[in-house]
């Protein structure tokens, strides 16, 4: 295929996880289009509550006051700015909503703490910008009496009472609908391709469905006539509680979270797991129908202890098993990839916990997030690490094009923790995981010729950075990777070739 067509299959998310509106605009022209990424994640559009104890947390975003479009993340004519830009160069946006909650009961009220300035009153339970009432909300079918969500082993609490002690929305109610649908509409109508929708185990699946089914057709200034929102459900579903990841999956993707966790206790080696294990990877491990599934290695909870996913998640801050893992990820076909791309905080952990992990954005001293700087390799600077800027990353999301609909071939593995497999006869990756070096011919399935390793280089004007790999006539390559290669993978594709 050609370029234009491999940077049009790209179906990689990216969260850029508090990004400023104004900072993606211009990401989405200099670096993702270029790159082949298919489309950015943003935090929550929508107004939310200011908290100052502990000071501007990034968890503010998930206690809504209003659907006002503005936030830490800029107003709403720059939020349309940045759709529009976005879209004008083939990045789709997915806006990721909070519709099944607003703040918690003890934020106050007035119009001094909400990010646009909208009056509300949590304690009375008055959003009068939405208009939502007392009368909006589930408490009355709650069982527990806190009022909030004391177990996960009963649906009823789950769906109906507090989660973290935040005001629960009676979805089943057809004004609240009628005002997520409004909200969620708007979105669509000014041109993003779809939603996160966070914390859907806490809603009834059939108020979801409904809700689905009222938006409008995505914004034919940039969409096909007749395109469908795409939809991805945070719905965390680890197999031991009664609320399934399948009662979701009929009504859009599912946020796969066995995925990262068990992919990160392999990549560790915990329990006896090695690479090799991995040949069966996907429905096989338990995981959900691979098209039914959105995959991620970590995410913006996990990654900080929230949520859950546990202690073999791997993120950013062990970058040679994280890169390893996002190669993987990115090379196999199960599901569709969302990479994170986090910001840097001072971890300090008692007793286990981080007590930083409430810490917000890079920010001035009045709470106002800084923008995105982009030194002169290509890194981001100011605390944001940008890990869909590290190299081998970036080359891997075009690699996950090129091989788009291509079939798992020609697996290879030493029993351990040496693998490597291809896609069709569009690409091939060799990792190697264990404490010895890897050195093995393979057949590839490519066509004969001179490969360019997209992990440690890339092609550019006819050259290549990195190493080369020959592929012989018979579609077999030589492969050597030392055990103390930083980056202990080769990847290469046919449209690395020199
Ligand atoms: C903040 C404060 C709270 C305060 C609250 C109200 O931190 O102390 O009470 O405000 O003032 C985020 C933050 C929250 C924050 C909230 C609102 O993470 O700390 O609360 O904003 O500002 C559950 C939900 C899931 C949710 C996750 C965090 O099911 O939907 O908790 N994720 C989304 C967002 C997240 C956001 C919200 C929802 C709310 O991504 O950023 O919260 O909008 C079990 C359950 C899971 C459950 C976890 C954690 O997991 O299965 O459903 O997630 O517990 O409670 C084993 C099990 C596994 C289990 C895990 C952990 O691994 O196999 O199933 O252990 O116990």
């Amino acid at each position: 295929h050609s370029k234009r067509q491999i940077l049009q299959s790209s179906s990689t998310i990216v969260h850029l996880f508090e990004w400023r509106w104004n900072d993606i605009a211009e990401e989405c022209g200099r670096y993702l289009a270029p790159n082949g990424f298919g489309a950015v994640q943003i935090s929550p559009p929508s107004e939310n509550v200011i908290v100052t104890q502990p000071w501007r947390p990034w968890w503010e975003r998930y206690q809504p006051v209003s659907y006002n479009l503005c936030s830490r993340s800029g107003t709403e004519q720059e939020l349309r700015d940045m759709i529009c830009k976005c879209n004008a160069v083939g990045v789709k946006i997915y806006a990721d909503v909070v519709i099944n909650h607003m703040c918690a009961p003890d934020m106050g009220e007035g119009r001094r703490r909400s990010t646009c300035g909208s009056f509300f009153n949590a304690s009375k339970r008055e959003f009068p910008s939405v208009p939502y009432t007392a009368s909006h909300f589930n408490d009355d079918k709650c069982p527990t009496l806190s009022g909030n969500i004391e177990t996960y082993q009963d649906i009823y609490q789950v769906r109906n009472c507090r989660l973290v002690g935040l005001l629960d929305l009676a979805q089943d109610q057809e004004h609240v609908r009628g005002r997520i649908v409004d909200y969620m509409n708007r979105l669509v109508d000014m041109g993003v391709a779809g939603f996160r929708v966070d914390a859907c185990k806490h809603m009834w699946p059939e108020d979801l469905k409904n809700i689905y089914s009222k938006l409008h057709d995505l914004n034919a200034t940039w969409f096909p006539h007749g395109s469908r929102p795409l939809i991805y459900q945070e719905v965390i579903d680890l197999g031991d509680e009664p609320v399934k990841a399948i009662e979701y999956s009929g009504l859009g993707l599912v946020t796969e979270f066995k995925y990262g966790a068990m992919l990160g206790s392999v990549i560790r080696k915990w329990n006896q797991g090695k690479l090799a294990d991995l040949k069966t990877w996907g429905e096989h491990w338990g995981l959900l129908p691979s098209d039914e599934a959105l995959v991620f290695l970590d995410n913006h909870d996990n990654q900080r202890g929230h949520g859950a996913g546990g202690a073999s998640v791997v993120t950013f801050r062990e970058p040679r098993i994280y890169k390893m893992a996002v190669a993987f990820m990115l090379a196999h076909p199960y599901g569709v990839p969302r990479l994170m791309s986090s910001y840097r905080w001072d971890q300090r952990v008692v007793g286990g916990k981080d007590q930083n992990d409430w810490m917000g954005p890079p920010s001035y001293p009045d709470g106002s997030t800084k923008p995105v700087p982009i030194q002169p390799d290509g890194s981001c600077g100011e605390g944001w690490v940008c890990e869909h800027r590290w190299p081998s990353i970036r080359n891997m999301v075009m690699f996950h094009n090129v091989v788009d609909g291509e079939p798992l071939a020609n697996w290879w593995d030493n029993g351990e923790n040496q693998i490597a497999f291809g896609r069709g006869n569009q690409g091939f990756i060799v990792i190697n995981n264990d404490d010895c070096p890897l050195d093995v011919t393979l057949y590839t399935g490519l066509a004969e010729g001179t490969y360019c390793d997209v992990i440690s280089g890339q092609m550019s004007g006819g050259c290549c950075s990195g190493k080369q790999l020959t592929v012989r006539k018979d579609g077999r390559a030589h492969f050597t990777i030392s055990h103390s290669d930083p980056d202990p993978v080769i990847a290469i594709h046919t449209h690395s070739k020199l």
